[in-house]
């Protein structure tokens, strides 16, 4: 055994408030006991057929559960399904047509209330366009809008007729548009006009003009008007969705599609290099997606308002916007603008306005929430949140602490969701009526879900920290990389043997709680200690002056890499470097202890909000900032060069 060895990931930090779910909530919950991890551990893929019979209608019963030839899984082959009616006609046909779907609200304040009728006439017609200029099954289309009901309509309208789509987020340049339409060589590209940010319209045909230069697969562009700013319309190939959907039949009856059929591609730009197209498919993923979205939201489906904050370019708004919720048929908020549009308290007045019961948002969000003050909230009544959750990156405990009191109001259950677009949907969570929570633990994989944590050597490591692995498929996976069988076997399949790896450190606690600490390739390693980013910033946070924080790894001649930290304030709130190092050394040990903690306004993050600690790694070790494709405000970089470079580090 070398002299060398170390912990995989030291485990520093310790929480111990935990939070049991109270008896109102029990009361009328779902699931207050075990019954369904014991149901699932006696045999998952039981488990998991008997969740695709009962959430999803079937057009054709499937007769296999699950082919597992490492790395490629079929779900439920042998049967046939389709995706838009599954969120739409049969919940017509139940009679449940005049049930609000959406309650859309634009930025500037313009509102849309979509019943599901409403939205399967909307979806069937927009298939029949879609037929209409030569779209077949498995030709992919592409979208690229901004948040308005269109966005849903056309991903409904792709999965009747069993195009798959691959929706780019509005946010994204013209590059990353084209080189996602020539790497799925899409046929049609739906885009707006423009669409509504901070009070102003962002043009989006402009940019789609220019993706489309080089795109030699794009046969037609649909325009829906939105901005109302000034476009050109190529003739031949631009065409206004209203006017197409004048003359177009809400008559266009759902076509039954293979389980393992390609639903949509989703690109993730991961840390670096080219775009990977994450494939999913129809029969798996919509089980996976629709059980979970009632089982970790515990849903009503009679009085429940849903709000997912994200943006349907994401992953999460695929699965919790779109698919899920509606193959639930629940009812919706879905909302086009920013948080701090006309003002800071804009999202708790679409809470208080449309009674919104479990809200879902990212921790980045949160943080910012705190930074701009617990006055916000306190503007409006907020009483009908029962549940709330987090998604996307480890929420500092002091930032779900702050979530609980201010927006849960000390009574709503919080459930940390971990998961990934490779995953489709959630896979670690709390169930909010059964399980005791801790804050920043996301808890326990959910029934049908296997998860252990590897250490270099792939040992099991039982407690403390290590790498997460899932040990077992499940129907939401990712069927592969479009075009790239080697690099979809590369990436998640090669490190381990017989294990799905998730490029994420994580930690058991003596309870089997389980603790993300962040992308194993943040890990610092600080005099052979290996340090997760998450638990010095968690730290950090746990500062009352403190926000938000973000923490480096960077080249040092003594330790190898020291801690560097940026850090943002609690509005009004001020504190200095010193008092800051001090306190990390206090709360996990000296060796963490920041040798330099920057006070900053803002921090570098990627466009769905996730900080992006390789940019600061490049700042603190003084290179010259690389690819910023990704980076949602490139300024900030610029400013934290500035000031890395007139400071000197001690
Ligand atoms: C849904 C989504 C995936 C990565 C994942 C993690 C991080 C997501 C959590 C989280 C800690 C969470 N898809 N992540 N959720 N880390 N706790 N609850 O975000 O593909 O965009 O990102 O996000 O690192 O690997 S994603």
């Amino acid at each position: 055994m070398s002299d060398e060895q170390h912990d995989t990931i030291d485990a520093l930090s310790s929480e111990n408030r935990t939070f049991a779910p109270s008896d109102d909530f029990k009361a009328t919950s779902l699931v207050v006991d075990t019954s369904l991890y014991d149901e699932a551990n006696t045999n998952d893929e039981a488990f998991w057929a008997r969740q695709a019979t009962e959430l999803v209608d079937w057009e054709q019963e499937f007769d296999t559960v699950l082919d597992w030839q490492l790395p490629d899984a079929k779900w439920f082959e042998g049967g046939t399904l389709n995706v838009s009616y599954n969120c739409l006609d049969r919940h017509v046909a139940a009679g449940r047509g005049d049930k609000v779907a959406f309650h859309w609200e634009g930025e500037p304040g313009d509102k849309r209330t979509i019943t599901y009728q409403a939205l399967l006439d909307e979806v069937s017609q927009f298939a029949n366009v879609l037929k209409g200029l030569g779209v077949k099954k498995g030709d992919r289309v592409n979208i690229y809008l901004p948040m308005i009901p269109e966005a849903a309509v056309a991903m409904l309208a792709c999965a009747r007729i069993g195009a798959p789509h691959s929706v780019v987020f509005g946010g994204f340049s013209s590059q990353s548009l084209s080189d996602r339409i020539n790497d799925a060589e899409a046929k049609v590209l739906i885009t707006a006009d423009g669409g509504y940010r901070r009070g102003e319209v962002f043009p989006l045909k402009p940019a789609a003009d220019e993706a489309c230069e080089s795109t030699p697969s794009i046969e037609h562009v649909v325009v829906v008007r939105r901005g109302g700013n000034d476009v050109t319309m190529v003739d031949g190939r631009d065409v206004w969705y209203h006017e197409l959907m004048e003359g177009a039949s809400t008559d266009c009856p759902a076509e039954p599609m293979e389980a393992e059929h390609l639903l949509f591609l989703l690109y993730t730009s991961g840390t670096t290099g080219k775009p990977k197209g994450i494939m999913h498919t129809t029969g798996g993923y919509l089980t996976h997606v629709t059980y979970t979205h009632k089982y970790v939201f515990d849903l009503q489906p009679e009085t429940d308002v849903f709000w997912c904050t994200a943006d349907v370019g994401w992953i999460t708004g695929h699965s919790y916007i779109v698919y899920g919720p509606l193959s639930n048929g629940c009812t919706q908020v879905m909302y086009e603008g920013v948080p701090n549009y006309p003002a800071n308290d804009r999202f708790w007045e679409i809470v208080e306005e449309y009674g919104v019961t479990i809200f879902y948002t990212a921790p980045t969000a949160i943080r910012t929430f705190m930074k701009w003050g617990a006055d916000e909230p306190a503007k409006h009544d907020l009483s009908s949140l029962r549940l709330i959750g987090t998604v996307g990156e480890p929420i500092n405990p002091e930032a779900w602490m702050w979530y609980h009191e201010h927006i849960g109001g000390g009574r709503c259950p919080i459930v940390d969701t971990w998961w990934q677009t490779e995953t489709g949907g959630i896979m670690i969570s709390p169930l909010p009526g059964a399980t005791t929570t801790k804050p920043g633990s996301a808890t326990f994989p959910l029934p049908g879900v296997s998860t252990e944590l590897v250490d270099d050597d792939a040992n099991v490591v039982p407690v403390g920290g290590g790498y997460l692995t899932l040990t077992r498929p499940w129907p939401g996976m990712l069927r592969g990389i479009w075009g790239d069988p080697e690099r979809y076997q590369e990436t998640y399949w090669s490190r381990f043997p017989d294990r799905y790896f998730a490029g994420d450190g994580a930690k058991l606690d003596d309870d089997g709680y389980l603790w993300l600490l962040g992308r194993v390739d943040d890990v610092m390693n600080v005099s052979g200690h290996r340090i997760s980013t998450t638990e010095v910033e968690s730290a950090l946070v746990s500062h009352p002056s403190v926000a938000e924080a973000a923490v480096v790894g960077a080249n040092d001649p003594t330790t190898g890499q020291a801690v560097f930290a940026y850090v943002i304030l609690r509005g009004g709130a001020d504190t200095d470097e010193a008092t800051l190092r001090a306190h990390v050394a206090e709360e996990i040990g000296a060796i963490a202890r920041p040798k330099r903690v920057f006070i900053t306004p803002d921090l570098p993050k990627t466009r769905s909000g996730k900080i992006m600690r390789r940019l600061l790694r490049d700042v603190a070790e003084g290179r010259n900032i690389g690819d910023t494709t990704t980076l949602a405000d490139a300024s900030i970089v610029d400013e934290l060069q500035a000031k890395a470079a007139e400071s000197t580090a001690d």
